[in-house]
C-alpha cells in the first residue's frame, strides 16, 4: 500500500478490521493513488485539510469576522446538480430496478467503472472516510466507508455525517458496511456515472464533484441503497423531513413529511410558529431523510441518518427561514453562491442589496444588469445540524422518535386542497403513491407541468417502485400503532394566479390540526377524498390578511372536473408500473372514482 500519511500526521493507528483493510488495498491497487489518508474526524484533521484545500484553491476562505469557520467553493459549471440520466441501479434482473430507474447489469457496469477507475488516482490522494448514517449506538445506524480523491467531499462528509473514529468503533470487526468509491476523474459529463449495487451494498460514483452525486451517505446510501436494505430488513428509508411539534402543555407530536425536491422541506422542518401561537414550538429532527422502523412497543420510530444540512441557498432569508440563516452563520461550506473579493457571500432572495463588486457563481464579475443569476439556483450551504438554534434534542436519540403523522405534499396550483387526511393506511399509501408536483424553473418549457413523484422518491427509490408500494402496504402488519397519513398543498392559487394560503410559519395552523387529529381532538368532515377540516376546525387567529370562510372554501374546494383530470394524469404512472402495481392501489383508485 502507498504511504498512509494521516497516521504519521495525527498518530492514528490503522483499523484492525481485516475486511476493510483488504477492500481498501484492492481499491488502492486499482486506482493507484500517490497517498492514502485515513480520516479520523478530529478537529486537527479538519484544520489540516481545510488549509490544504485553500492552498490548492479548492476552497476560498471567507471573511472570518463575518463568517467564522466558513469557506466557499465554485464547482465546475457543468456539474451543479444531481444527474438522474446518469444514475443507475445495477441489480441482476432489470425488472428489480423497475421502469422508473435506469438499469445496468452489475458485471457489465463493474467492468466499465473499474476500467475508468484504473490508475485514476495517480498523482492524487485517496481519502478513506469511515462514516455513520445515524447516531452512534443506534440499532438503526449503518456504517459506510467512502474512498474518494476529493478533499471537498471529505470536508462536506465531516459535516453531513458522523465521521472518522466514531464510525470505526461502531463497525468494529464487522464486515457489514457500505463500500463507496468516488473519483472526480476529469469531471466530464460524458463520463459521469452514479451507480448503486444493492445486492453488494456498494456504490461507485465517477465524473462528478456535486454534493448529491458524491456525498455518498446522502442520496446514494441513505435513500437508494437504504430503501433496498429496508425492504429486506423490514424498515423504510424515506425522502422525509422529521419535526417535533410541542404544544403549550408540553405534549410532543412527531411528524414525518415527504415533499419533492424544492417544495420547502427545509423551511417546513425549521418552521417558527407565528406570534399568535404562544407556547407552541417546532424543533427540527431532520430536513431531508428519515429511516423508520417499527419499535418493540408497536409504534413506528424514525431517525435522521444525517448530521448536517445540505440546503438550497437562493430564496433563504430571515423571513423565509430564520433558522437556516442561523445554521449557515459559522462552520459552513457555501457552494456556487455569489461572493465578493473581500470574503462576503450573497444570493438572490437574501436581501435587495447585492454588494458591489460581486463575483457570480461562475467566477465572473456581476452586477444587477448582467442578466444572469449571481448565485446558481441550486447553490448550496453545508452546515452542521447543531448550528440550528431549534435543532431537536431528539435528533441524537439512538432509538429515534415515535411518528404520529406522515404528511405527503407537492406544489399544485389547483386540484389539491390545503389539507386532507387519509381514511386509513392503505388509502394513505395510495395518496403518497400518487403525489404530483409542478416542475420548477429548472426545466425550461415544462414549467407548471405536473410530474408524478410517488412519496417524493421517484429519483431515490433503489428498486422497483411497484414493489416499494407493496412494501409500504406490508408495513401495516408490522406497526401496531399506525401513524395517520395526510396530504398538504401550500401552493393552491385563485383564478388570478395569487396564492390562496400565506405558507411559511402560517403552515403551523395546518400542523396544529394534524397533531390534534392524531390525538383525536380535532374535528373533520368526511369527503370524497378524505377527512377535511372545516373553517371552524382550524385556528385562524391573527392570520396575515385574514381568512374568510369563502376564501377557505376556495382553498379546500374539491373541483370534480379537476379531479377527473387528476385521475387521468395518475394513470400515466399506474400504466408504467402496471406489472408490479399492488392491486390494493387499483382498488383505492376505483373507490375514489365511485366516491367522486
Ligand atoms: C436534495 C434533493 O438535494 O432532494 O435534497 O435534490
Ligand atoms: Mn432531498
Amino acid at each position: 500500500m502507498s504511504k498512509t500519511f494521516s497516521s504519521e500526521t495525527f498518530g492514528q493507528t490503522l483499523p484492525s478490521n481485516k475486511k476493510l483493510l483488504a477492500w481498501v488495498k484492492e481499491v488502492v491497487e486499482l486506482t493507484t493513488p500517490d497517498q492514502i489518508f485515513w480520516c479520523d474526524g478530529s478537529e486537527e484533521e479538519k484544520e489540516f485539510l481545510t488549509k490544504q484545500a485553500v492552498d490548492q484553491k479548492i476552497l476560498i476562505k471567507l471573511d472570518q469576522k463575518k463568517w467564522p469557520g466558513c469557506y466557499y467553493h465554485h464547482s465546475n459549471p457543468n456539474d451543479v446538480a444531481r444527474v438522474e440520466q446518469s444514475t443507475f441501479i445495477c441489480c441482476e434482473r432489470k425488472e428489480d430496478a423497475g421502469p422508473t430507474n435506469n438499469w445496468a447489469a452489475p458485471k457489465e457496469m463493474y467492468d466499465k467503472l473499474h476500467g475508468m477507475l484504473r490508475g485514476a488516482m495517480k498523482g492524487r490522494t485517496m481519502y478513506v472516510i469511515p462514516y455513520l448514517m445515524g447516531p452512534a449506538g443506534s440499532p438503526m445506524t449503518k456504517v459506510g466507508v467512502e474512498l474518494t480523491d476529493s478533499i471537498y467531499v471529505v470536508l462536506n462528509m465531516r459535516i453531513m455525517t458522523r465521521m472518522g473514529k466514531v464510525a470505526l468503533k461502531h463497525l468494529g470487526e464487522n464486515s457489514d458496511f457500505n463500500r463507496g468509491i468516488h473519483s472526480v476523474l476529469d469531471c466530464d459529463p460524458a463520463r459521469r456515472f452514479i451507480c448503486h449495487f444493492p445486492q453488494d451494498n456498494a456504490i461507485i460514483s465517477v465524473g462528478s464533484g456535486y454534493g448529491g452525486n458524491v456525498l455518498l451517505g446522502k442520496k446514494c446510501l441513505a435513500l437508494r441503497i437504504g430503501s433496498a436494505l429496508g425492504r429486506n430488513e423490514g424498515w423504510l428509508a424515506e425522502h422525509m423531513l422529521l419535526l417535533c411539534l410541542e404544544d403549550p402543555e408540553g405534549k410532543k407530536t412527531y411528524v414525518a413529511a415527504a415533499f419533492p425536491s424544492a417544495c420547502g422541506k427545509t423551511n417546513f422542518a425549521m418552521m417558527i410558529p407565528p406570534e399568535s401561537f404562544k407556547g407552541w414550538k417546532v424543533t427540527t429532527v431532520g430536513d431531508d431523510i428519515a429511516w423508520m422502523k417499527p419499535g418493540a412497543d408497536g409504534r413506528l420510530y424514525a431517525i435522521n441518518p444525517e448530521a448536517g444540512y445540505f440546503g438550497v441557498v437562493p430564496g433563504t432569508n430571515n423571513k423565509s427561514n430564520f433558522n437556516a440563516m442561523r445554521s449557515m452563520e459559522c462552520d459552513t461550506i457555501f457552494t456556487n453562491v455569489a461572493r465578493t473579493p473581500d470574503g462576503d457571500v450573497w444570493w438572490e432572495g437574501k436581501d435587495n442589496s447585492p454588494p458591489k463588486d460581486l463575483i457570480d457563481w461562475k467566477g465572473n464579475s456581476w452586477n444587477p444588469e448582467s442578466g444572469e443569476k449571481a448565485a446558481h439556483p441550486n447553490s448550496r450551504f453545508t452546515a452542521p445540524m447543531k448550528n440550528n438554534p431549534d435543532v431537536a434534542e431528539e435528533a441524537e436519540w439512538p432509538e429515534g422518535v415515535p411518528i404520529s403523522a406522515i404528511v405527503f405534499g407537492g406544489r399544485r396550483a389547483n386540484t389539491m386542497p390545503l389539507v386532507f387526511q387519509a381514511f386509513n393506511w392503505i388509502h394513505g399509501v395510495y395518496i403518497g403513491a400518487t403525489v404530483g408536483s409542478e416542475m420548477t424553473a429548472a426545466a425550461a418549457g415544462t414549467l407548471g407541468q405536473v410530474r408524478r413523484d410517488p412519496m417524493a422518491m421517484l429519483p431515490f427509490c433503489g428498486y422497483n417502485m411497484g414493489k416499494y408500494f407493496d412494501h409500504w402496504l406490508e408495513m401495516r402488519r408490522m406497526i401496531k400503532v399506525l401513524p395517520r397519513i395526510f396530504h398538504v398543498n401550500w401552493f393552491r392559487k385563485d383564478s388570478y394566479g395569487n396564492f390562496l394560503w400565506p405558507g411559511f410559519g402560517e403552515n403551523m395552523r395546518v400542523l396544529q390540526w394534524i397533531a390534534e387529529r392524531c390525538q383525536g381532538r380535532a374535528n373533520g368532515l368526511e369527503t370524497a377524498i378524505g377527512w377535511m377540516p372545516r373553517y371552524e376546525d382550524m385556528n385562524m387567529n391573527g392570520i396575515p390578511g385574514g381568512m374568510t370562510p369563502e376564501r377557505f372554501e376556495a382553498l379546500q374546494k374539491i373541483d370534480f372536473e379537476e379531479w377527473r383530470r387528476e385521475l387521468i394524469l395518475q394513470d400515466e404512472l399506474f400504466i408504467k408500473l402496471y406489472r408490479d402495481l399492488p392491486k390494493e392501489l387499483m382498488c383505492q383508485r376505483e373507490l375514489l372514482i365511485s366516491r367522486l
